[in-house]
């Protein structure tokens, strides 16, 4: 251990701990910009410099460890300026355009330059006037905007392992670009927006498409019908000044309400509806001797991921459309129908903590009901800009339904929004029908939480099946390069593209620590136990549509709308 001195507080802190870390235990902020929780130490930016005593020179914070007996101060006069001269040489690279900026209020330089009444800047502005890429409709770069943290660089490499940014040239010309320099799209982005969370500034964020959404609303030939994914109402009240989780279900519903859809249906419906179509398709692969082990399909930054680096195994994955899809595939069929409206005057709004999701409802194959499935998609950021523009005081909202036909749902499809939850629900539908027994207790806790890779052998009644779950790209790596060399010893395995799962994903508000995703992951948790209905084969409407229209899983229909085929 060590005893240190920071500003005037005694303190004894671990051995080999950083400056930042004793001033966090002694309670002193100190700014930070390269600096993030989850990534190694880069110290490039040097907005934690610090004084210690004996020491010429400033040090960083981030990267400079204590020493027993080392005196250090975080405010005294030099370290205030130094500070302010680099956010000011920081601010001389960046665009003055924080009015217009998607990260407006929610901008760590902004809140520096705030926080160190940056009013005139001495330095000249030197902005390169480089161009925006939104090249993949789903994730946005505005290179003008980098400060050149690599905070992206490094989430998008060593979490994602994806590699799809770097930073190219020297010195001033210095810039984090897509790989070989071309667009985003011609990278090998997965568009799983984890450099998005990465981020301080706006320097890539969703591609943010409100103003489709209000044009629809505004055009009465347009019946706007929306789903919500199950990770989004655990994290849509951070964007609107709630805690994690505390907006119910039903006044979000009458949120969804005001803002302008006509029809609010849930993705936790077909959520459902996949537990039924891919559980069923185990059971084949098991029975049939089909390809082995089965990979989950729902998260699209997973099925790019797969697309691009593990080719050769695209028969592992469950042919299974996301939830999204199939629920834009039979919003303007089977629901059309129903309820007896023109398809063509559908337009299917999905609000997703994603934003691959963007991509996936743009590919060309995604429109079985012989329409385009999704015509948009919008993250929880941009449904909280549209409830604060509306100004909606959820406190005094009444709550209301969701609408019928597609409205039910059960405890096995909230969970999808946490890593795990597919697999829990899975299992949950697939042990009752393999053994034809009810399953008393449907908490699969080996499945829950935040280890990256996590596994279980399941007794269904002498049947034993193997099954894993990984979440983050760089766990899904581990997992299918053990397919690949014929070493998985796993019959079924969950993958989803962000850490945490969706609760985690790319477009939901903008987070930097587990502690969010596990306080998001336990009100996922904590809604499915007050359901009761808990299984996904006994969700009523999914029956209904059974009965009425699919006739079984797997079946002629199903395969038409629900399942999908991938693209080398
Ligand atoms: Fe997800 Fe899914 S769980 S992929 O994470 O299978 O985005 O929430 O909507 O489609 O249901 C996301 C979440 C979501 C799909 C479902
Ligand atoms: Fe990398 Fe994901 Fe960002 Fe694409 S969206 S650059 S894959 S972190």
């Amino acid at each position: 251990m060590a005893n240190i001195t920071i500003d005037g507080i005694q303190i004894t802190v671990p051995d080999k701990s950083t400056i930042l870390q004793a001033a966090e235990a002694a309670g002193v902020k100190i700014p930070t910009l390269c600096y993030h929780p989850d990534q190694a130490v880069k110290a490039n930016c040097r907005v934690c410099v610090c004084e210690v005593e004996g020491l010429a020179l400033l040090q960083a914070a981030c990267s400079t460890p204590v020493w027993n007996g080392m005196v250090i101060k975080t405010t005294s006069p030099a370290v205030l300026e130094a500070r302010k001269t680099i956010l000011e040489l920081i601010l001389a690279h960046h665009p003055q355009d924080c009015l217009n900026c998607i990260r407006n209020r929610n901008c760590e330089l902004q809140k520096l330059a705030e926080e160190y009444f940056i009013r005139e800047n001495p330095f000249d502005q030197l902005t390169r006037g480089l161009p925006i890429d939104n090249s993949t409709g789903a994730v946005v770069r505005d290179p003008d905007k980098c400060i050149l943290c690599r905070r992206c660089e490094y989430a998008c490499s060593e979490i994602q392992t994806v590699n799809a940014l770097g930073v190219e040239d020297r010195g001033n010309h210095a810039m984090i670009v897509p790989s070989l320099g071309k667009d985003l799209v011609e990278s090998p982005c997965v568009m799983c927006g984890q450099c998005i969370h990465a981020c301080p500034v706006g320097a890539i964020h969703e591609n943010e498409q409100i103003n489709e959404f209000l044009a629809a609303v505004a055009d009465p030939e347009k019946i706007v019908v929306t789903q919500m994914a199950p990770a989004v109402r655990v994290a849509i009240g951070e964007e609107v000044g709630l805690p994690t989780g505390a907006l119910d279900m039903n006044v979000l519903v009458a949120g969804l309400r005001r803002i302008g859809f006509n029809y609010v249906l849930h993705t936790n419906f077909t959520a459902d509806l996949t537990i039924l179509e891919e559980g069923n398709e185990l059971l084949k692969r098991l029975k049939e001797g089909g390809t082995l082990p089965m990979v989950t399909s729902c998260s699209p930054g997973w099925i790019n991921f797969s697309e691009t680096f593990y080719p050769d195994l695209l028969n592992n994955l469950s042919t299974c459309k996301s939830p999204q899809q199939m629920f834009g595939a039979l919003v303007k069929t089977y629901w059309a129908e129903k309820m007896g409206v023109d398809p063509a005057k559908i337009y299917s709004v999905s609000l997703m903590p994603c934003t691959a999701k963007k991509f996936e409802a743009a590919r060309p194959e995604m429109n079985a009901s012989g329409y385009r499935d999704v015509d948009l998609v919008l993250t929880t950021r941009e449904l909280g800009r549209l409830f604060r523009m509306a100004g909606l005081n959820f406190d005094k909202v009444a709550p209301s339904d969701f609408d019928s036909w597609m409205g039910a749902y059960t405890g096995a499809a909230v969970i999808f929004g946490a890593t795990g939850g597919v697999m829990e629900a899975a299992l949950r539908t697939v042990y009752e029908v393999v053994t034809g027994k009810t399953l008393e207790n449907v908490n699969f806790t080996f499945a829950r939480g935040m280890a990256g890779i996590k596994e279980a052998e399941i007794d269904l009644d002498g049947v034993k099946v193997k099954v894993a779950i990984g979440h983050g790209l760089v766990n899904a790596r581990k997992l299918m390069d053990q397919v690949r060399a014929g070493e998985s010893p796993y019959h079924f395995i969950e993958i989803m593209a962000c850490p945490g799962g969706c609760i985690g994903g790319g477009g939901q508000p903008i987070t930097k620590c587990n502690a969010k995703r596990e306080e998001r992951i336990k009100g996922i948790y904590v809604e499915d136990e007050n359901l009761t209905l808990r299984k996904s084969h006994d969700n009523p409407e999914v029956k209904q549509l059974y009965e009425e229209f699919l006739h079984q899983p797997l079946g002629h229909k199903s395969h038409e709308l629900l399942h999908t085929h991938y693209t080398p």
